[in-house]
C-alpha cells in the first residue's frame, strides 16, 4: 500500500477512535440506556450493575446515558435511541409523569421499552413490556411498622421526602402513611423534600432542627439513605445524638447507612436492590428472542436495623429484620 494511503488508513482509524463511534455490530443486541443520575450511593451501585452486566454480556451493546435528574434529558435521550435505531430502550423514569408522548414515540418506532428501578404513570396499556423494580409502597409500610413496634404507638416524625413526583417519594410517602394511619399518636409533624440527595438532606434537617417543632421531633424517616446520613451529620452539629435523640429509619440499604446503624447513629435500614442489571438484561435478551417476558419483575429485599427479630411484614408474609453485625456489614455488595 502506497504511503498516502497508509495516512488516510491511520487518520480514518484514529477518528474512530476517538469519536467512538466505532461501527456497532449488527450480531449485538443494541441497547439504550438513560439513568436518573448519580445523585445517591444507591444509584451510583444501580449504574455499575447495569454497566457491568452489560460488559459481561457478548450479546449487548450498550448505550447508556446519564439525565442528572432532569426529565428533559430523559426525554431527549429517548428520543436520541429511537433514532439510532436500538433494539431495546430501558430506563429509570425520574418521575412518573410526562413520559407518555415519547414512550408512544418508542411504540410507533417498535421498539420495546422496559421500565427499571421506577415505574410511570401512563393511561394507554401497550407503551412498556415489563417492569423491573421494588415494590416502593411496601417499602414504606416495613418503615412504618418498624416505628410501631421499636418506638411505639406514639411518636412524632420528621419527613425527608425524596424527589418530589417520583414513583419511590410518591409511594414510599403512601405505605408509611397507610400503616401509622392506623395509630393516631403517631403523626408526622416535619415533611420536605431533600430530592435523595445528603447534601439536600442535611440541609432540610438543619432546617427542622430551627424549627419550633425541632424538640418535638423523635423519628426520622428519611425516604432514602443518603438523605438521613445528610441529617445525621445536621443532628450531630445541632448538638443531638442522632439514633438516640431521634431515631432514624430510612431506606435503601447503602453500606454506608449500615455502618452508621452499627455505630448507633440510625436506627433502621429497608433494604431496596439496586443491584437488578442481570435481571434487565435478562428481560432484554427474551424480548430479542421473541419469547414473552412478565409484566411485572419484583425485586427481593429484606429489612436491616440495631434489634433484631423484628416482623415488618405481616403475619402472612413476615419479614424479619437482621440485627447488624460488622460481619454483615463487611458482606453488602453497595
Ligand atoms: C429506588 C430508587 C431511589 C433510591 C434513591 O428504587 O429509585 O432513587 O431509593 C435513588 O437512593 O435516588
Amino acid at each position: 500500500m502506497n504511503k498516502f494511503a497508509t495516512v488516510i488508513m491511520a487518520a480514518a482509524a484514529a477518528t474512530l477512535l476517538v469519536t467512538g463511534c466505532s461501527k456497532s455490530d449488527s450480531s449485538k443486541i443494541k441497547v439504550g440506556f438513560s439513568q436518573v443520575g448519580a445523585e445517591s450511593d444507591w444509584r451510583k451501585a444501580s449504574t455499575e450493575s447495569i454497566k457491568g452486566e452489560a460488559e459481561k454480556r457478548a450479546s449487548i451493546e450498550l448505550t447508556f446515558s446519564d439525565a442528572q435528574q432532569k426529565q428533559e434529558n430523559q426525554i431527549k435521550a429517548i428520543r436520541n435511541f429511537i433514532s439510532k435505531g436500538v433494539d431495546v430502550i430501558s430506563f429509570s423514569p425520574v418521575v412518573a409523569t410526562g413520559f407518555e408522548d415519547v414512550l408512544k414515540e418508542a411504540k410507533e418506532a417498535e421498539i420495546p421499552v422496559v421500565l427499571f428501578d421506577r415505574a410511570v404513570d401512563v393511561s394507554e396499556d401497550g407503551l412498556y413490556v415489563s417492569f423491573i423494580g421494588s415494590d416502593f409502597v411496601e417499602e414504606g409500610r416495613r418503615a412504618g411498622r418498624w416505628v410501631v413496634k421499636n418506638v411505639g404507638e406514639n411518636a412524632n416524625v420528621a419527613e425527608l421526602v425524596g424527589t418530589v413526583g417520583s414513583a419511590p417519594a410518591i409511594d414510599r410517602k403512601k405505605g408509611f402513611e397507610e400503616i401509622i394511619a392506623n395509630y393516631p399518636g403517631i403523626k408526622i409533624i416535619k415533611s420536605q423534600s431533600g430530592d435523595f440527595t445528603r447534601a439536600k438532606g442535611k440541609e432540610v434537617m438543619e432546617s427542622f432542627l430551627k424549627s419550633p417543632e425541632a424538640d418535638q421531633i423523635q423519628v426520622l424517616f428519611a425516604h432514602n439513605d443518603d438523605m438521613a446520613l445528610g441529617a445525621i451529620q445536621a443532628i450531630e452539629e445541632a448538638g443531638k445524638k442522632p439514633g438516640k435523640d431521634i431515631i432514624i429509619i430510612s431506606i435503601d440499604g447503602v453500606k454506608t447507612m449500615f455502618e452508621q446503624i452499627l455505630a448507633g447513629n440510625a436506627n433502621c435500614t429497608v433494604e431496596c436492590n439496586p443491584l437488578i442489571g442481570a435481571q434487565l438484561f435478562d428481560v432484554v435478551e427474551q424480548i430479542h428472542a421473541g419469547k414473552s417476558v412478565p409484566s411485572r419483575i419484583p425485586s427481593v429485599e429484606g429489612v436491616y436495623d440495631n434489634v433484631g427479630g423484628v416482623n415488618v411484614g405481616t403475619d402472612r408474609e413476615p419479614v424479619v429484620t437482621k440485627k447488624i453485625t460488622q460481619e454483615i456489614v463487611d458482606s453488602r455488595k453497595y
